[in-house]
């Protein structure tokens, strides 16, 4: 049995607190991450992942998808949730039941009993990529939190505060681990350091993110 095969057997661990209302939760995701590529599947053959334009015209390194009743774009006009995926002119694919579930099963574990996640982004980091420090606020409710479950590659996740230049913490995301965060710390700024490249049994040569938000 391969190392991840082991790891996935384990319980998943306590949570762990970043800050007041932010928490890791080691292997939470363990029991859907190795399914997680062939329920993607569909998805990604319906609305294909993409590098997004920023505002300002930059290319994301980043690609991305949505699945949802939302999901979430960036190009010229700005950041914003469309209910139509623009690259097919149709809804983003149906959210699958299980991940939403597990999505509302993490945020409860963190204290956020109420959270009815409508738009799961989707971002694929090749090696090398990386996103920089931002602010998810481009939804409706922000009293909702952000579930966010890492698959794949160890990725160094930073986790700072309400402004740009504040101390950042470097967590380690690892397969099957999800991180939550919200109410004080909803609008902490968080990135992903330049993925490291390697090979992971379940995804590849990559890292996918899948982060589900309550955004209408
Ligand atoms: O990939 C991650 O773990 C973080 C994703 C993220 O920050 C975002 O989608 O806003």
């Amino acid at each position: 049995m391969s190392l991840a095969e082991q790891l996935s057997l384990l319980p998943s661990a306590a949570p762990l607190a970043i800050a007041a209302r932010a928490a890791l939760l080691p292997r939470f995701a363990a029991s859907v991450a190795d399914a997680a590529p062939a329920l993607l599947a569909p998805i990604l053959e319906q609305a294909p992942l993409r590098h997004m334009v920023t505002p300002g015209g930059q290319r994301m390194s980043v690609a991305m998808t949505n699945c949802g009743n939302a999901g979430w774009v960036s190009d010229r006009r700005g950041y914003r949730y469309t209910r139509i995926d623009p690259a097919s002119d149709r809804p983003w694919p149906a959210m699958p039941p299980s991940l939403r579930g597990l999505a509302q099963t993490a945020a409860a574990a963190v204290g956020f009993d109420v959270f009815e996640p409508d738009a799961c982004l989707i971002n694929y980091y090749a090696p090398g990529t990386r996103l920089t420090l931002h602010q998810d606020r481009n939804e409706r409710d922000l009293a909702a939190p952000v579930v966010s479950v890492s698959l794949g590659l160890t990725a160094t996740f930073l986790f700072g505060g309400l402004n740009r230049r504040d101390p950042t913490q470097r967590i380690q995301l690892h397969h099957g681990d999800v991180v939550v965060w919200g109410g004080a710390q909803r609008l902490a700024f968080h990135g992903i350091a330049p993925l490291r490249d390697g090979a992971h049994p379940v995804t590849g040569r990559c890292r996918i993110n899948l982060t589900f938000r309550q955004a209408l």
